[in-house]
């Protein structure tokens, strides 16, 4: 744990600033002036992303806004005494009390040092310590960089050093591999809590006084990076992918509008705030919207308090993956509760939804259970199942393209008309500006004025969208995307590993799971204790094959490559797939 001060941080502009500062942009408040009757009023609805088509939009230029950190500011405003943040049985914040919360905590951050531009790594458990630091950064106009506290040092390292972190927070438990990496890369690590309510998040280095005013003087801007977080690729490294104020608000809001989202909506944070599905959809959403949030008592989703929770907390809709609405259900067979609350909606997204389980859910829970798709660079949301008010819901489709353009493209950058699949592109300021440090990843990705998403799908006739497979050939275990090509290089970075390849299998638990096979090298006699003791010392415990099939030839197709598919096929053709579905609380 890092004590007093922190070193003074070099004030030279990070390359990611450097990079994505933008032309300053203008920014527009659009009135609506609705014409005729039955118009929804102007104040009912965000204007920008709600025009009614009888309105006539005039443009007011207004600086400052657009951003993440002035629509939260609004909110507290406008629904100071509303339940914002609780922590279950523990905790009860207001909208207000939440606000003030992170302007302090800001301030702190700056006595640390911390200052516009800078990247600050944040890895937490789900408390709300995290949540008043990652809003407390990017207040300060410095870029959020959230990491899954499961990492190993090695990774952290990594990650550390891609995003150019200046600083480390962590709750006051640490984590050890976090710290390690970054003392290795002398990064200040700092520990951030806050043991009541009615007191403040504390900082483990501040010990001079921080002052609220110079925070007051900070304005955001809508191109200031605001959150840093990394996707797995095609290549063995992971990409970085920036997103501004603006991403994150136009996010917000499209989440808002697409679930019709108020200040009397509440919801319990399922899956991990490290992640946009979590963040963005579970939590900055509700929060822009003045609705509340509950984060589990233990940090994490727990199966045996979920109910219990929601129940307590009035909640009104939920999102999670399809591997945790599976653990829900089963959870409801083998233990139901005595009453479960009025739930508007639910949603799924990050992996795919059997049609099965969507409606096993809809008739255990008595809620339209909505799919929806969406990617990092995209700032989370791309497409959704609408509300039952706004149309059907489809089983086996994530509904219809929100908040930015959506078009099926060929190789040729044309257009594809409906029942035609092709690889899923989008355009539009929800949008990342690009990869950070990934010049080739980008210009493949941006191409044709698209970016390009790498799934494969189609539209149907009514506009909703179909995902029929990936072109990049990313593990999905349970919402978390695995690239084999990273598995298969710590594979083939142990030296009595001659060949190796990881490869995705389908699971009843988490949709997909991580097989691999290896050729072991000249004269060794490794065995697959071995080759997953060397996995789990170099790899995050998701990333870990399941199974190891240990070989002397690989399927090789007619012209002598590897296709990953055709592996897993031969292996899994080797052993019984009769497997019973488990799973526990
Ligand atoms: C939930 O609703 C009940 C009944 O309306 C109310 O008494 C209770 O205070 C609410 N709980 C919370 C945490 O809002
Ligand atoms: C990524 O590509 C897009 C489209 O070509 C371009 O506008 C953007 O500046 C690129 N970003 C980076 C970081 O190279
Ligand atoms: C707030 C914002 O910029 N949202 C945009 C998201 O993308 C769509 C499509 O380009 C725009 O229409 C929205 O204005």
């Amino acid at each position: 744990m890092t004590r007093g001060n922190l070193p003074q941080i070099s004030p030279s502009p990070m390359k990611i600033a450097k990079f994505y500062q933008r032309p300053r942009i203008y920014i527009y408040i659009y009135i609506y002036i609705c014409i005729g009757t039955g118009s929804p009023s102007a104040s009912s609805y965000h204007p920008l992303l709600s025009a009614p088509l009888n309105s006539l939009p005039i443009l007011i230029k207004e600086m400052g806004s657009f951003t993440l950190t002035g629509l939260l500011k609004q909110v507290a405003g406008e629904f100071p005494s509303r339940p914002a943040v609780s922590v279950s049985g523990k905790f009860d914040l207001t909208h207000a009390r939440f606000h003030e919360l992170i302007e302090r905590a800001a301030s702190r951050l700056a006595a640390a040092g911390v200052k516009a531009g800078h990247v600050v790594a944040l890895t937490f458990p789900n408390t709300v310590e995290f949540i008043i630091m990652f809003l407390a950064v990017i207040r300060l106009r410095a870029t959020a960089a959230p990491l899954n506290p499961a990492y190993t040092a090695d990774e952290f390292e990594f990650y550390l050093s891609d995003s150019e972190s200046k600083l480390l927070l962590t709750s006051k438990e640490g984590n050890q591999p976090a710290q390690a990496a970054a003392s290795k890369l002398k990064i200040p690590h700092v520990t951030a809590t806050l043991s009541q309510s009615d007191s403040e998040v504390t900082l483990s280095s501040t010990q001079s006084e921080s002052n609220i005013d110079i925070v007051s003087k900070i304005v955001n801007e809508p191109s200031d990076v605001s959150l840093f977080l990394h996707t797995s690729g095609t290549t063995s490294r992971p990409k970085g992918v920036p997103l501004t104020q603006l991403n994150l608000f136009s996010s917000v809001q499209n989440i808002k509008l697409v679930y019709k989202l108020t200040e009397f909506d509440s919801t319990v944070i399922v899956l991990p705030l490290f992640h946009v599905h979590g963040l963005l959809a579970g939590l900055l959403s509700s929060l822009g919207a003045g609705a509340a949030v509950t984060l589990p008592a233990a940090g994490r989703f727990s199966a045996s308090s979920f109910w219990s929770d929601m129940n307590k907390y009035n909640a009104t809709w939920y999102t999670a993956v399809p591997t945790i609405h599976q653990i829900i259900l089963d959870r409801h067979l083998n233990n139901p509760e005595r009453a479960y609350p009025k739930l508007r909606f639910i949603r799924s997204c990050s992996a795919s939804l059997a049609p099965s389980i969507l409606a096993r859910l809809e008739e255990a829970f008595g809620a339209p259970v909505l799919e929806a798709y969406a990617m990092t660079e995209a700032t989370h949301l791309m497409a959704s199942n609408p509300l039952p008010v706004d149309g059907p819901h489809i089983p086996g489709s994530v509904g219809k393209p929100v908040g930015q353009e959506l078009a099926i493209l060929d190789e040729n950058g044309d257009k594809q008309v409906a029942g035609v699949s092709g690889e899923v592109c989008i355009r539009g300021p929800n949008v990342t500006k690009g990869y950070k440090n990934n010049p080739e990843a980008n210009k493949s990705a941006f191409q044709f004025g698209w970016f390009h998403t790498g799934d494969l799908g189609y539209l149907d006739s009514d506009g909703y969208l179909h995902l029929v497979g990936r072109i990049k050939e990313l593990i999905n275990r349970g919402g978390e995307k695995i690239s084999p090509i990273e598995v298969d290089a710590v594979l083939l970075s142990h030296s009595d590993i001659g060949q190796a390849v990881a490869f995705g299998v389908p699971d009843d638990k988490y949709g997909e799971e991580i097989n691999c096979a290896i050729i072991p090298g000249e004269g060794s006699n490794i065995d697959e204790a071995e080759v997953l003791r060397f996995c789990k010392k170099n790899l995050a415990a998701f990333k870990v094959p399941k199974k190891v099939f240990i070989t002397d030839s690989l399927p090789k197709t007619a012209t002598g490559k590897i296709q990953r598919r055709i592996v897993a096929e031969h292996f899994l053709a080797q052993i019984s797939t009769a497997k019973v579905p488990k799973f526990g609380a």
